[in-house]
């Protein structure tokens, strides 16, 4: 199964490959925030904007979930370069209205890629695509919700449709959306979180009894020790990077651990301070552990290991408040070190190590992203950094605790407000009394499966709040297929993308507003709240004049579907609910656990916190009442001979599968992203050339899935490991390679092969494909390869 890139937009023969660096931000950073800004918005939407972000009275930035400091401790500027770029890409001036579709009909529409589609500009009007149409033509938004309804009433059954979240909705629209769903009779409610921290919030509610994170901003600063694991704050969760500075500052050690050397993790150049803009910055990482990927089940349970034989156990924390300790330490006093020796890559006198650093702390913070979630073994791996910080009682005290950070900037909250395919009973019932209609009680679809049952003609209409399906998911072609079998799909989305141009027999593009957007839905100033990746909710009002006129709120596009579909006289007061927000938080109040009196709490400065009992006061709402410890296998990944272990990540010029630029700054690479980094040794050791091209090929049960013409970039890290970017890598993972227990795609261990191909052969390798499609536009074959580090440079 190969799936033919859409190229024709990018010439990635000027890329550069010029060696990582080692350190992030600092005043190149600054200079590429307001180079992006203005370029997007022009000076005065640029200082309109950047001075509101993340303030009390301002609104929240649509990058990462990394919480805001306390009122009293914020800048005048406080964002960082990802943040400004993440707020250019919506505020920018270029739009996308009803004459551009009628310039471009679907078949050149479906070669382009996210890159050029995203770059077009903000959505103004509604769009429909009727069957068998070459283009998209505008529609007023009464009949589009009229066309919703009436498909969604078609149905055979409620089950048959999908109603998809993407991370950045805030929790007055997830609400309702999440309601309307309800209300209309399925559970069907897959989330970005499937694809994301999924494997966290799973192993986490087994273990603590609630599958949000322990800590808030000030145990991070305040910590003795960090550990970061599978993250890249550099990119990712910069203002991070401000959080680690002031914990280096008060004595904290930082134990990074990573295939990469993330510059983000070696040195940090704040450009809030001079020494950060002119001098050296600050070190970070005290210890980095280069871990082959998927190695960390196997490192934490070393560490663990040595914690026990010094006996660095907080006795009283683990009798008081655990269960399973004997059963756990049986395992890991046992250990098998060769396979510990496999699986991690690593001497073991860096891992001993990394143990003294964890004996000698009083109080240390984990953190972790998607470098651990997104593995077959995820939810274990998750597990055992739980069983490492009960160990030694770093969980419910100052200074320690559990940080998964999460990504999208509202993502937490949109699960807070059930948006979950699996929400529990409980919260079904609030929902039952608080509006008087009988919610559907059986688990819904999550994403990996919403797929499924797509292909398999179990779902017909797919309906988008936010984000980019079919680019997301994993198997893309597979995906791809999926969508485009359905009757009817929607996407509520504030930019094109490829879900847009891979659609069901029917589709809409319905353009919401965005964050920074003022929202007059129902005549009046609306403000939205959302909730960080520390628990912390508050609210959020956008500053600028909307992108155009046609544009509504997520809330007012649900309440009106929600009227079409379930007409005016529904037990839901819909109309309400979309003309004053308040209504919808006092809802909110009545049925969402701990949100009590919420419009009157989101009123405070900074908002407020909602409690979490393990951090608040060590109670774990278990089965069993306890923190559980739990014993997992010490597995190893089996890599056939010949072939890599490819993690797919983010570059530093992209947002999930928006992409801002085609520079990845910090790893040295410019001007392209179709690179795997390799091994100097592994590039010998395969007959390849550092420069060279090859196709990146997985092999599976069913087949082979091949994405064409990559080139090899001689990078440091564990032999035997690759890296490339999302989405680019995604037709190479198959549907079922999950994360066990979490479903969670598992797309940072991809076993693949590199076949060695000529630049620009994609052409030739798909001609009969793409023959009367004209040529790639200014890539000659076999230019453009520049300079490209000596192995002994890296590192
Ligand atoms: N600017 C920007 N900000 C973002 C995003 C974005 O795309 N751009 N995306 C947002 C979202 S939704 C999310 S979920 C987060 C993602 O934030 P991250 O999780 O930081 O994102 P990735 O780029 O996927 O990086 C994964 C990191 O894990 C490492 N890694 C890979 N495999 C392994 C492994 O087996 N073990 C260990 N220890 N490390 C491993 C990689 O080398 C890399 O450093 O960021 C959010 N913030
Ligand atoms: N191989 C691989 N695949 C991955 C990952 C990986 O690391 N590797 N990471 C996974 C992760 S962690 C995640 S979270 C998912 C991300 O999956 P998604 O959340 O589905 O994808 P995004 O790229 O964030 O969505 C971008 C689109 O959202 C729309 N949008 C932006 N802002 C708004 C808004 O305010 N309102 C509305 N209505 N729409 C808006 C725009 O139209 C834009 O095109 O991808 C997953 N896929
Ligand atoms: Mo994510």
């Amino acid at each position: 199964m190969s799936r033919r890139p859409p190229l024709r937009d990018i010439d990635e023969a000027e890329i550069e490959v010029d060696g990582a660096e080692s350190s992030a931000a600092g005043p190149v950073a600054v200079a590429v925030a307001m180079k992006r800004a203005l370029e997007q918005m022009g000076p005065v939407r640029s200082a309109r904007t950047l001075l509101r972000l993340n303030q009390v009275d301002g609104f929240d930035c649509q990058g990462c979930a990394w919480p805001d400091p306390d009122p009293s401790h914020r800048h005048t500027a406080e964002f960082c370069e990802n943040g400004a770029k993440a707020v250019a890409e919506e505020a920018t001036r270029r739009t996308v209205g009803p004459e551009f579709f009628a310039e471009h009909p679907m078949s050149e529409l479906r070669e382009r890629t996210d890159y050029w589609l995203g770059q077009q500009g903000r959505l103004t009007q509604p769009v429909v695509l009727r069957a068998g149409a070459t283009h998209y033509e505008p529609i007023g938004w009464d009949d589009a919700f009229a066309m919703i309804g009436d498909r969604l009433r078609g149905l055979a059954s409620p089950d048959e449709a999908l109603f998809y979240t993407s991370g950045k909705t805030s929790n007055e629209a997830a609400f309702v959306y999440q309601l309307f769903a309800r209300a209309f009779g399925t559970n069907n409610l897959p989330d970005c979180s499937n694809m994301c921290h999924e494997s966290t919030s799973v192993a986490l509610a087994e273990v603590i009894g609630i599958g949000k994170g322990s800590v808030t901003l000030n145990d991070v600063e305040t910590a003795e020790c960090l550990v970061i694991m599978g993250q890249n704050p550099g990119t990712n969760h910069p203002r991070m990077l401000s959080a680690l500075e002031k914990a280096k500052q008060n004595g904290a050690r930082i134990i990074a651990i990573n295939p990469l050397r993330e510059a983000g993790l070696v040195r940090f150049k704040n450009p809030q301070k001079p020494r950060g803009l002119a001098g050296p910055g600050t070190e970070l990482a005290d210890l980095h552990l280069p871990v082959r990927i998927n190695g960390d089940l196997a490192l934490l349970q070393a560490i663990a290991h040595h914690l026990l034989e010094w006996g660095a156990i907080d006795h009283d924390f683990v009798e008081r408040h655990t269960h399973g300790f004997e059963e756990w330490v049986d395992h890991v006093r046992d250990l098998d070190w060769d396979a510990v020796d496999r699986a991690t890559g690593l001497d073991r006198g860096q891992i001993r190590q990394a143990a003294e650093m964890l004996r000698d702390s009083s109080a240390t913070v984990f953190c972790w992203a998607m470098g651990i979630t997104q593995h077959r073994n995820a939810v274990a791996t998750v597990k055992e950094i739980a069983n490492l910080s009960f160990l030694q009682g770093n969980i419910g005290k100052p200074g320690a605790g559990l940080c998964p950070v999460r990504g999208h900037s509202n993502v937490q909250g949109d699960r807070t407000m059930g948006i979950w395919e699996q929400v529990p009973d409980h919260f079904l019932d609030s929902l039952q009394e608080e509006f008087g209609f009988e919610p559907p009680r059986e688990h819904g679809l999550d994403t990996v499966n919403a797929v499924k049952a797509l292909r398999d003609g179990d779902a017909r209409v797919f309906f988008g709040m936010g984000g980019n399906f079919v680019s997301a998911v994993s198997d893309t072609s597979v995906t791809e297929d999926a969508m485009r079998s359905a009757d009817l799909t929607v996407h509520v989305s504030t930019k094109l993308n490829r879900s847009h141009v891979v659609h069901g027999r029917e589709a809409l593009i319905l353009p919401a507003l965005g964050r920074s957007e003022r929202d007059l839905t129902g005549g009046r100033p609306q403000r939205v709240t959302v909730e960080d990746s520390m628990s912390a909710v508050h609210a959020s009002q956008g500053p600028l004049a909307p992108a155009s006129d046609h544009l509504r709120s997520e809330v007012d596009i649900v309440c009106n579907l929600a009227l079409a579909t379930l007409g005016g006289d529904h037990v839901v007061p819909w109309a309400t609910l979309r003309d004053d927000y308040t209504e919808i938080r006092r809802r909110i109040a009545r049925v969402v656990p701990d949100c009590e009196a919420y419009d009157e709490k989101v009123d405070q400065p900074g908002g407020f916190v909602l409690p979490h009992p393990p951090r608040d006061t060590r109670t774990f709402p278990t089965e069993v009442g306890k923190a559980r410890f739990t014993a997992s296998p010490t597995d190893v990944l089996h890599v056939p001979e010949g072939r890599l272990l490819l993690q797919t990540m983010r570059s530093h010029d992209q947002f999930n599968t928006t992409i801002y630029g085609l520079d990845d700054r910090y790893r040295g690479v410019k001007g392209g992203r179709r690179v795997v980094f390799v091994h100097p040794e592994d590039i010998a050791a395969l007959g390849l050339a550092d420069g060279g091209y090859v196709d990146l090929v997985s092999e599976w049960d069913d087949g082979e899935r091949r994405a064409p013409e990559f080139r090899v970039v001689a990078y440091d890290q564990p032999r035997g490991c690759a890296a490339a970017y999302y989405p680019e890598t995604n037709p190479l993972i198959a549907l079922d390679h999950v994360a066990e227990g979490s479903n969670c795609p598992s797309s940072k261990s991809v076993v693949v092969r590199l076949d060695p191909t000529e630049q620009g052969s994609t052409e030739a390798h798909y001609g009969s494909i793409r023959s009367d499609q004209g040529t790639r536009a200014g890539s000659p074959a076999g230019t453009g390869t520049k300079r490209s580090p000596e192995p002994d440079q890296l590192g």
